[in-house]
Parts: structure tokens; sequence; C-alpha cells
């Protein structure tokens, strides 16, 4: 028998579905290891942080968190949110503290287009889209530098800063991997998305970098596009996309809108890496915590498995990769769907049907 291939996954439900989209991958992760005849192996470890973690310890993430899974070799998140805690404090306290923490700099978003699911896009070739947005995920709109003159409060007359951060490395990192995503794509381009016109500085910074390291690859097409136009884009020339590199908040954005055009929100997966490994990257659908259909066991699972897939590609297996991702295209096309994609499937039924599709 060859070797056993082991993975230390440290699990984050967080909040709201969270915890039965984690529960789905995980699942689907443990029946794959099931099938491989002792080939590969997950161990998981659950950390119960979240909104409930910040009302009973005032934190949502533990003090010492950032150590307790540094060693992990990747963390599976659920999601944030919850309408108990501030947004901006369960999203700070959370999800940016390991993003940030952990220097995970690149958010890579695949936009695919299941069989089975209606897209309002109305074409008949939406099998053939695929694209993916990568969004620079450790400064930008995120940077976290602002302030509010709190002494105004009440009086009508209070003022709000908030500041975008763009460090000419920062661009550069983000739009390099961008163009080295490019490459190994059928379709080499890279589209650069700012808002450069009116956002002087740091999106000048960012154009001018991507310009600089697009000589490096003559053999990627590119383009730079307004924000407010890639958004007409995706909906009008989505056959025109491949590679669309932006700004952390621009991307999150856009990278929401695209799932939504494939669908709905609940089939999005996405990475957040740390390319050099120094960190464990972190896998999490795109979707937030969904409260209007927490616990009632309908929510999309697919978000996540895909995530999960995501997170084996990282670890190297990219035919299991690839099997869940078979999976999820099988299981679509099926019908068996959850209410946000229009079928009466619950998220355990989903979760059956995927384990189910692994052995195709
Ligand atoms: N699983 C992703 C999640 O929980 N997202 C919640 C959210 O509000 N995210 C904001 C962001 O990604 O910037």
């Amino acid at each position: 028998m060859s070797q056993t291939r082991h993975f230390h996954i440290a699990a984050i439900p967080g909040d709201g579905v969270g915890g039965e989209v984690v529960e789905a991958g995980r699942h689907v992760l443990d029946a794959l290891a099931a099938a491989s005849h002792g080939t590969l192996a997950f161990t998981w470890r659950e950390f119960p942080w979240g909104s409930d973690h910040y009302a009973r310890t005032g934190r949502m993430l533990d003090e010492d968190g950032l150590d307790q899974v540094r060693d992990f070799d990747a963390l599976y998140f659920g999601a944030v949110g919850w309408p108990t805690v501030p947004d901006h404090v369960s999203l700070w306290g959370l999800r940016l503290r390991l993003c940030q923490g952990f220097d995970q700099w690149a958010n890579v978003r695949p936009v695919r287009f299941p069989p089975g699911v209606t897209s309002p896009l109305r074409r008949a070739d939406t099998a053939e889209l695929d694209w993916v947005v990568v969004r620079e995920n450790s400064e930008g709109e995120y940077g976290g530098f602002g302030g509010r003159n709190f002494a105004a409060r009440g009086r009508g007359g209070e003022v709000a800063v908030q500041s975008a951060v763009f460090t000419e490395v920062g661009c550069e990192r983000i739009i390099r991997f961008a163009f080295d995503l490019a490459r190994t794509r059928t379709r080499r381009k890279v589209s650069s998305v700012t808002k450069s016109n009116a956002q002087q500085y740091g999106m000048v910074l960012w154009d001018e970098v991507f310009t600089r390291v697009a000589a490096d690859y003559p053999d990627v097409a590119t383009e730079s596009v307004l924000v407010d136009a890639m958004a007409a884009k995706f909906v009008l020339r989505p056959e025109d996309l491949s590679v669309v590199v932006a700004s952390n908040l621009n991307a999150d954005i856009l990278s929401d809108l695209g799932s939504a055009l494939a669908g709905s929100l609940g089939l999005a997966a996405s990475a957040n890496l740390n390319p050099e490994r120094r960190y464990p990257s972190m896998f999490e659908p795109v979707h937030g915590s969904a409260p209007d259909i927490a616990g009632k066991g309908v929510c999309n699972p697919i978000g996540a498995v895909g995530s999960a897939a995501l997170m084996l590609e990282h670890f190297g297996l990219a035919a299991e990769a690839e099997r869940v991702q078979r999976a999820i295209r099988t299981t679509c096309a099926q019908g068996v769907l959850t209410a946000d994609v229009g079928g009466g499937a619950t998220t355990k039924d989903v979760t059956a049907a995927l384990i189910d599709n692994l052995a195709d």
C-alpha cells in the first residue's frame, strides 16, 4: 500500500449557516478519505469561534487564536456575522483577523456555472463561461485606517474618514499572482479593475504597477477596466473574461455579482491564500451566515464543498479536487438542488448526493 497522506485541518464554522456547510464539507472530504484505501486521511479539530463565543467571552476569536491554529495544514471556515454583534466587530474580530494575521493576501474566487442551474444571464452558452476573480486580500479599502470625531456625535456634524491603503509591494504581488494564474488557464488574459479616474492616488499606483508587471508577461493578454464598466461586462460580455484582478472591496463586490450570475451566492467557493506558505491558508464559501435560513437545514453546501476542493488543490491533490468538482457538476445536473437555486433539496440531501457522486 502507498503511504498515507495525512492533513490536519482546523474547522472554524463561525456563525449561522457556517456550521451546516462546514459539516457538509467535512462529510465529503471524509468520504473521499474513506474511499482512498488508506492513502488519504484528514484529522479535524473544531474551534468554536464566532458571535456566540463573543457573547460568552467578549472576543470573536481567542486572544491567542492565531497561535492555536498556526500549525494546521489549512483552515476550513464557514461564515461570520450575526445580528447580535455589529457586523464590523464580527468581521474584523474573526475573518479579517485570520486573513490579515496569516497574510492570506490572495483571495481566489472562481466563477463557475454548474449544469442544471438556471443563470439569470439569458444565454445558451453559460456552460462555457468560466472566470476567476483574484481579490487583493490584505490592504486596499480594508486597510483598517480611518477615524470618526465622536465628540461631534449627536449634533449632526460628525465626520468619518475611511482611508484605502495601496502599497507598491501589495499591488505587485497580487498582480503577479493574477498573471501567473492566467498562465495556467486556456485563455491567457488578465483584466485589471480599478476606479482610477476618480480615486487618483492608490488606484493610479495600481494601474502603473499593472502596466509594469504586464511587460514581464508578453504571452498574456491584458486590459484595464473601470469597476463600473467591469460590472456591466460581467453581465454583457462574460465570455471575454478569464482572470479578473481587483482591490479588496471591488473584487468582493464583483465576485458576488459573478456568483449571482452563475445562479446563487451559495455556489461560490473561495481560497484565502498565503502563497509563500509561511502561514496556513483558509478556505471558505463566499456567502455569509444567512441568519434568515440558519438552522433550517436548507442552505446550499456547494460553495463550501467547492472550497474544500480548492483546499485539496492547495494540498497538491489535483485528481481528488477534480473528483469533488465533478461530483458538484453531476449533483447539479441531476437536479439535486437547494431552494436558492430553485430546488427543494435539503443541505443533507445535497451532501448525500455529492458523496454518492464521488464514486463516478
Ligand atoms: N464566508 C464568507 C463570509 O462569512 N463573509 C462575510 C462577510 O461579511 N465578508 C466580508 C468580506 O469578505 O469582506
